[in-house]
């Protein structure tokens, strides 16, 4: 039976974000009056941090964008470049990122990420393409900051360098059990570039974003122990 507007207001006002989410979930139509409680939440979020959750409310209202001119209003009125503060120390324009997070696009936000990444180390590495693991300890924290968060927010919090981190962390520091539990690697076969990995969120957390092993583990080692992520927020 469908939810009503009010039932669907309490809960996603008042509930913990658990709650929150399986809310959502049920959400399997949208039609005028959810997105109207969706906007009005969003709304009601804007001076705080983002969060998990009105990571996903954006995320339905951007799928609804197209279809329904006042959402598509609203979002270009009161989130022209999303959710997520676009902090950059380097002048680094993240909004194409966040155009093709938003577009769950995940396979070609994770080539892009990998090319800003080369921009914050500088233009050797922009025409090299890959890193050297010596150049990301000086690395801004706000760009990495700014990276991550969208990536989390954009993917329910599973996909991110710092989800990747606390898995790491929690196998503590051990490779060879982080590489299956993230999806890169089964048995004694990596998975294979792009076709091999999943490009959507059904992918085990932090499968997203990738860091190529060729050239060993020392430029993901140095992401994941970047001071960004030990650092209060
Ligand atoms: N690839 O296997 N990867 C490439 C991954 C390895 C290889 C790109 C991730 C293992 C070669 C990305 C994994 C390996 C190329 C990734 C993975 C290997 C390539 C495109 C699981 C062989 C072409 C961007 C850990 C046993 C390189 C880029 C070239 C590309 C990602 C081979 C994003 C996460 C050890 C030969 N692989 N990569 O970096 O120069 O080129 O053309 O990790």
């Amino acid at each position: 039976p469908a939810m009503s507007a009010d039932e669907l207001r309490s809960g996603l006002f008042g509930a913990s974000e658990k709650a929150q989410f399986q809310l959502l979930e049920t959400l399997t139509q949208g039609g005028e009056t959810v997105w109207q409680v969706l906007m009005e939440f969003l709304l009601k979020q804007q001076s705080n941090p983002p969060s998990l959750i009105s990571g996903k409310v954006y995320q339905i209202l951007y799928q609804a964008h197209p279809t329904d001119e006042k959402v598509g209003t609203f979002l270009k009125t009161h989130f022209p470049t999303g959710i997520v503060p676009l902090k950059s120390d380097t002048g680094i324009d993240y909004i194409p990122l966040q155009t093709l997070l938003a577009q769950q696009d995940f396979l070609e936000a994770d080539k892009l990420s990998v090319q800003k990444l080369c921009e914050l180390a500088g233009s050797s590495a922009v025409q090299r393409k890959w890193l050297y693991f010596s150049e990301i300890e000086r690395f801004p924290i706000a760009d990495l900051k700014t990276i991550d968060t969208l990536w989390r927010i954009h993917s329910e919090g599973k996909f991110g360098y710092s989800v990747q981190r606390e898995l790491w962390l929690g196998v503590n520091k051990n490779w060879d059990k982080l590489w299956p539990k993230i999806g890169w690697r089964e048995g004694r076969n990596w998975t294979r570039y792009p076709q091999g990995f999943t490009w959507d969120l059904t992918a085990p957390k932090g499968h997203l974003p990738l860091s190529n092993q060729l050239r060993g583990v020392r430029v993901i080692e140095a992401l994941l122990s970047h001071k960004a992520w030990s650092q209060p927020q």
